[in-house]
């Protein structure tokens, strides 16, 4: 296919932004008509103000549209800074120290990268996005960015993972990283330290708060998490305060979807908390983020289409004077005509070509720039890179009320790079540079480095008597401190009483209950409790019904920002649908990565807010590590606390809904998760043993883990706990039940989990009864556990050789359990098969890989061989194969226990 060249005339693709004058030639008269009610608009301005101005324009909106005038829709603003140069505020800082000062910060974020590359070529790292974002970045950090004090809960800032070096960088200068650290830039295993390359709490839990590199997450968490600072207000958890989040984003990042997906939430919570600053470098990796459209427009129509607050901060200072010039309008429609492959080409093209390009099109145009020269005018700024123009949207997003605001700011990627990188294809890679280019960089930027030294890109940083050093102090000393900085300020809880749980520990006395159902009623009795029944978050994607939740609704609420402004449908019965504004639940509706992102806030509120609050997110298993799995990582990382909870989990126990719910899979994925503890329990008394502890760990203790756990909606009836079950429960395994025949010379271990354990317990009858086999039950609670448990010990043992041989839980349990060994649970076989090398003999494994099917539980456990028929007839073939019975008992056994040997195998099938 044949492209089209670039010209004025082909931009439908920019359709509703493009202005129809632009298009369709006017009549001389329509032009008279057109400039004398403009004339009139100018004279109303003047005389009575903007307020009338848009009244007026409403009017006579409404009287075209119904007089059948068809009017384009467009939700966009001309092509122009949203504040006009004349309602600029004053600047307060001192723009020439502050220029000086982002200098240094660029010009060490550049040696931190170049230096890196050059002691170990290949260890990456940006040097464009920050270059991009310094002037956003920089006055951010001068005048906005409020850090935590004893009288503030301070702002709480993502900033754009790539650009991490300048974030670095400016530490430095503040006296809070070393050379050392810095030298050591990603090379974080050097003695003494080094810097992680993006954001990770995990790596420097003194310094990041929040990670942001895997792009799209830090928008939605950023807008989770300005809801969930309301929410700890109106429930009285904090006091109300004007802190900000901010979110910096970089433009290619907006089209993953989690960056745009929950913008609506934010704007329907009038979260004028909440502050996005989109790095508009119109690059992202490989090139163009809209080569043929415009990224700047589009997202101005999505913000504002979905209710922001938007601000364009395009074009700098030096382009006052000549849009002042401009009385027609016709630079601001050229400027909205161009794609953003052209503008990226002004970039590198010199000041000839711009003028040729740019304002070629219409002479009038060409005269407003008749007076600037080819090299001047390459170099007029653009909006991001002048901090008048930044501050003054910052200050408006931050006095803004009633809307979330969103700054879209105009840059440069490599800004500052000159020719080996300025808005270049190739820039967002580029971390090397010979002499020559190190040399004039440092001379663009005025850095006291001698030619000299230059070569060897040292780091630079002026005496603490500078005027710099003693600006950049004073600056964050005004505004609280230093950012980004972590603290964990929330006091351990002392979790003095036990009694919540004695009753879970007791049994359901012969009724039958669903683990879910019994993890509701811990849930109710936690709301209750005295001392962490206020911190207790409850998370759920629009499933409450689903899990019984619904008796929640009105014990404690559901949160609302304004109450319940309805009479619900319900509102007669006892369990309706209850909306307060003080109201506990999280109800987010079918989000989950939303909910998790929920998760994130109020599991990470114990070091953002100093506030222990103890979320229990439940959702479908299927939608939790399937599909969100990348922000449970960012939660790891982050050191969240709290309860993940898979409801409906378990292939073959959630029957009926098929292959797209049936999880099987979320244990498994589980493993990779370092902090995460995963359990798959099978009664209430494991969930309740679980639980508490769970909370112990993490808000007594303080640890660094969160909680996963299946619950199943299979009812049955729930035992009391056998005992001295406990620390085999915590620690993923405990002998449920022992055979009581202790003659049978046939013996066998037979492994359950979650819901399957119970097929197990009748595999083991069923073996007694029929096949004389003598079988234990044991409960695996936690393969994960017995899995970092086993690794922990081998590796023990293979670094201390000759010492005492650690021997792996899973051994310890088995050493004087006889008979052949199987093990079933409602996951993969590869569940299981990770801890069988620690086992004593080989592991038959039974498990549900495959797809799953609509169908009733028996049927799908006879599929996918996991009930007790199947288990059995695993245990008297590994029998078989241990050489103790006969083939005909096995062929008897196919027989009795109605086994097909032909039928399809559930993985593939
Ligand atoms: C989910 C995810 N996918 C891919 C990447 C790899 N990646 C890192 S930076 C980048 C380009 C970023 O472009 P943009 O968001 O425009 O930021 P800029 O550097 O231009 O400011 C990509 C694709 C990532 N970090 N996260
Ligand atoms: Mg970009």
């Amino acid at each position: 296919m044949q492209q089209e060249a670039f010209s004025p005339e082909n931009l439908e693709t920019r359709g509703e932004v493009m202005d129809q004058s632009a298009v369709t030639p006017m009549t001389d008269a329509e032009e008279i008509e057109i400039l004398e009610w403009e004339e009139s608009l100018d004279a109303v301005l003047k005389d009575s103000g903007p307020q009338v101005v848009a009244h007026i324009l409403e009017r006579l909106r409404t009287r075209a549209l119904l007089a059948g005038v068809e009017l384009p829709f467009t939700a966009n603003t001309p092509f122009a800074n949203t504040i006009p140069a004349d309602q600029q505020p004053f600047f307060p800082g001192d723009q020439e120290i502050e220029r000086r000062i982002k200098s240094l910060v660029r010009w060490n974020a550049l040696a931190m990268v170049v230096r890196a590359n050059r002691i170990e070529p290949n260890i990456g790292g940006h040097i464009s996005t920050y270059a991009s974002a310094a002037t956003l970045f920089e006055v951010g950090f001068n005048h906005f960015f409020r850090a935590r004090t004893e009288e503030f809960e301070g702002d709480i800032i993502y900033f754009q993972g790539h650009a991490s070096p300048g974030v670095y960088a400016r530490a430095f200068l503040e006296d809070r990283l070393s050379v050392q650290q810095l030298e050591n830039f990603r090379r974080e295993l050097k003695p003494g330290g080094g810097l992680s390359s993006y954001p990770h709490p995990w790596l420097m839990p003194d310094f990041w708060e929040f990670p942001t590199v895997s792009m799209g997450l830090s928008p939605i968490m950023a807008i989770y998490q300005a809801r969930f600072n309301r929410y700890l207000e109106d429930r009285g958890l904090k006091p109300r305060t004007d802190a900000k989040v901010w979110a910096f984003l970089g433009d290619g990042e907006t089209s993953e979807p989690e960056a745009l997906g929950a913008i609506t939430l934010a704007s329907r919570e009038r979260l004028d908390n909440l502050i996005f600053v989109v790095n508009c470098n119109l690059q992202r990796l490989d090139g163009p983020v809209r080569g043929n459209g415009s990224i700047i427009t589009e997202l101005e129509a999505a913000f504002r289409g979905a209710g922001w607050n938007v601000i364009k901060v395009l074009w700098g200072s030096d382009w006052d004077p000549i849009l002042a010039r401009d009385t027609e309008g016709l630079l601001v429609r050229r400027m909205g005509e161009i794609v953003d492959g052209e503008y990226q080409k002004f970039v590198v093209e010199p000041g000839s070509y711009i003028r040729q390009h740019f304002f070629g099109t219409d002479p009038r145009l060409l005269k407003l720039f008749e007076d600037i020269p080819d090299e001047p005018l390459r170099k007029l700024r653009l909006g991001g890179h002048d901090p008048k123009k930044v501050y003054a949207a910052y200050k408006a997003a931050a006095q803004h009320k009633g809307q979330p605001t969103v700054i879209l700011a105009r840059t440069i990627k490599g800004y500052g790079l000159g020719e080996i990188g300025e808005g270049k294809n190739i820039t967002h890679q580029q971390k090397k540079l010979n002499e020559d280019e190190l040399r004039e960089f440092r001379s663009r930027f005025g850095i006291p480095i001698s030619d000299d030294d230059v070569a060897d890109a040292p780091f630079y940083r002026p005496p603490d008597d500078s005027p710099e050093i003693q600006y950049l102090r004073e600056r964050r000393q005004e505004l609280g401190g230093y950012v980004p900085l972590r603290t964990v300020r929330a006091k351990p809880l002392a979790l003095a009483q036990d009694n919540l749980w004695q009753e879970f520990h007791e049994g359901s006395e012969g009724r039958e209950v669903s683990t879910t159902m019994a993890f509701v009623s811990m849930l109710r009795k936690m709301l209750k409790d005295p001392e962490i029944g206020k911190l207790v978050v409850p998370i759920v994607p629009d499933e409450a019904r689903t899990f019984g939740m619904e008796s929640l609704f009105r014990q404690v609420g559901i949160y609302s920002s304004v109450g319940q402004l309805y009479e619900p449908v319900d509102v007669h019965t006892l369990l309706y649908y209850k909306e307060a504004k003080d109201g506990q639940i999280l109800e987010e509706g079918i989000t989950e990565a939303g909910s998790m992102s929920s998760f994130i806030a109020a599991g990470s509120a114990y070091s953002t807010h100093g506030i222990n609050t103890i979320p229990f997110f439940i959702f479908y298993s299927m939608f939790g590590f399937q599909r969100i799995n990348d922000l449970i990582w960012a939660a790891a990382d982050m050191r969240c606390r709290g309860f993940l909870l898979g409801g409906t989990s378990g292939r073959t126990t959630l029957a009926g809904e098929g292959l797209q719910h049936q999880d099987g899979n979320s244990h498994v994925l589980a493993l990779p998760t370092p902090n995460i503890r995963a359990y798959d329990p099978a009664f209430a008394y494991e969930i309740a043993v679980i639980i508490e502890d769970g909370i112990r760990r993490m808000y007594r203790d303080r640890e660094s883990i969160f909680y996963y756990i299946t619950v199943m909606n299979e009812p049955y009836i729930m035992p009391p706990m056998p005992a001295g079950a406990r620390d085999g429960i915590l620690r993923g395994m405990y002998r449920f039940r022992a055979s009581e025949d202790k003659r049978s010379k046939f013996r066998a271990q037979l492994f359950g989990s979650g819901a399957i354990l119970r097929e197990a317990l009748k595999a083991q009858e069923m073996l007694e009864e029929k096949f004389g086999v003598a079988a234990d039950v044991w409960s695996v609670t936690s393969y994960k556990s017995l899995y970092t448990d086993g690794l922990e010990a081998e590796r023990w043992n293979m670094l201390h050789p000759g010492e005492k041989f650690r021997v792996p839980y899973v051994g310890e349990c088995l050493a004087g359990a006889p008979g052949v060994l199987v093990a079933a649970s409602d996951y993969l076989k590869a569940l299981p098969n990770s801890v069988s090398k620690w086992m004593p003999r080989r592991l038959a494994s039974l498990g549900t890989d495959g797809f799953g099917r609509s169908e009733s539980r028996a049927s799908l456990r006879d599929f996918f061989e996991v009930d007790a028929r199947f288990i059995a007839f695993a245990t008297l073939t590994e029998l078989l194969c241990e050489g103790q019975i006969d083939k005909a008992v096995v062929r008897r056994a196919i027989k009795e226990l109605d086994i097909n040997p032909e039928k399809p195998d559930p993985m593939t099938s």
